[in-house]
């Protein structure tokens, strides 16, 4: 059955709605940063820039970085925005615009995508300016209350251990990213569990004006503890995005990685002068072992 225009809507030149783009676009490798004036500063390495586009927070450039085609797209913040891309993303690769139809399994299209973001460390040992690739990304965020994610036995532990070490009223999701990308793109970096939160302020334990529900959060998370067979899990850090990457790509069939520039630690209470060094260095580090 050909899917509706209201539900895969195309611009008027054939583009997808939100993205703006045409399967010609993208690159099997796709680079994702949350703020728009990224973009640029990855794009500047590039040998040859070929498209440049952009739509509201959705900023793309294409072009070559030593011989290789490469995509690189900004989402802006949150993960109702990496509904939008992801879903939009496996569209482009994966459902024929003129036919509307999906392609058949045994022919669909597995991208490579990587998240270079900025986040907070929740560990004291830490440190801002380091390089952080997220193994599992834990999901306080509602997008899989819409989704039937399937979860391992594992990640449903830990997902039900931090709901209950945080009383919270719903289960958070949890879901490993791949483990070929973060094995290439990681290496020497601090590995962890990324907290994804529907928000930076409250969600995360900041304190400016307004009381929290829960004051304690921020130790809460720190103390959290898993044991299994796979060793001792802990909570590493907090962000926005990770775990609805981490759970589309798997339910879409997408290798997804998050690399994570540390420029806050919430344990410590610091706050990197030099951030845009950190994110540099990291976008420097993801372009020669991509
Ligand atoms: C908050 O400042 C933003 O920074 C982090 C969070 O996930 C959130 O999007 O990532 P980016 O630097 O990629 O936007
Ligand atoms: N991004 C976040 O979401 N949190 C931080 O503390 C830093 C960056």
């Amino acid at each position: 059955m050909p899917i509706p225009e209201s539900e895969l809507i195309l611009n008027r030149d054939g583009s997808v709605y939100h993205l703006n783009l045409v399967p010609d676009h993208i690159s099997d490798t796709i680079i994702t940063v949350g703020d728009p004036e990224r973009v640029p500063l990855i794009s500047q390495h590039f040998d040859s820039i070929e498209t440049q586009i952009h739509k509201r927070e959705f900023v793309t450039h294409v072009g070559y970085y030593q011989g290789k085609r490469l995509t690189v797209i900004s989402t802006g913040m949150g993960t109702d925005n990496i509904d939008i891309l992801l879903n939009e993303l496996d569209a482009l690769v994966n459902i024929d615009f003129v036919t509307r139809e999906a392609r058949p399994l045994e022919e669909r299209i597995s991208l490579r995508i990587v998240r270079v973001g900025t986040s907070g460390a929740l560990q004291p040992d830490i440190p801002i300016g380091s390089h952080l690739v997220t193994e599992h990304g834990v999901g306080l965020d509602s997008l899989m209350q819409f989704y039937p994610l399937v979860e391992t036995g594992l990640e449903v532990e830990v997902a039900t251990g931090v709901q209950q070490a945080l009383q919270l009223p719903y289960r958070p999701y949890c879901v490993r990213g791949s483990d070929l990308l973060r094995e290439q793109l990681g290496a020497g970096m601090v590995v962890g569990n990324t907290l994804t939160c529907p928000g930076f302020y409250g969600p995360q334990g900041r304190v400016l004006r307004l009381d929290l529900r829960l004051p304690d959060l921020i130790q809460q998370f720190q103390q959290f503890r898993y044991h299994s067979a796979e060793g001792e899990f802990r909570l590493t850090n907090f962000e926005m995005e990770t775990a609805g990457y981490y759970a589309l790509g798997r339910m879409l069939g997408h290798e997804v990685v998050s690399l994570n520039a540390i420029v806050a630690n919430r344990a410590t209470g610091e706050f990197a002068t030099n951030a845009e060094e950190v994110v540099n260095d990291l976008i420097q580090k993801t372009l020669d072992r991509i």
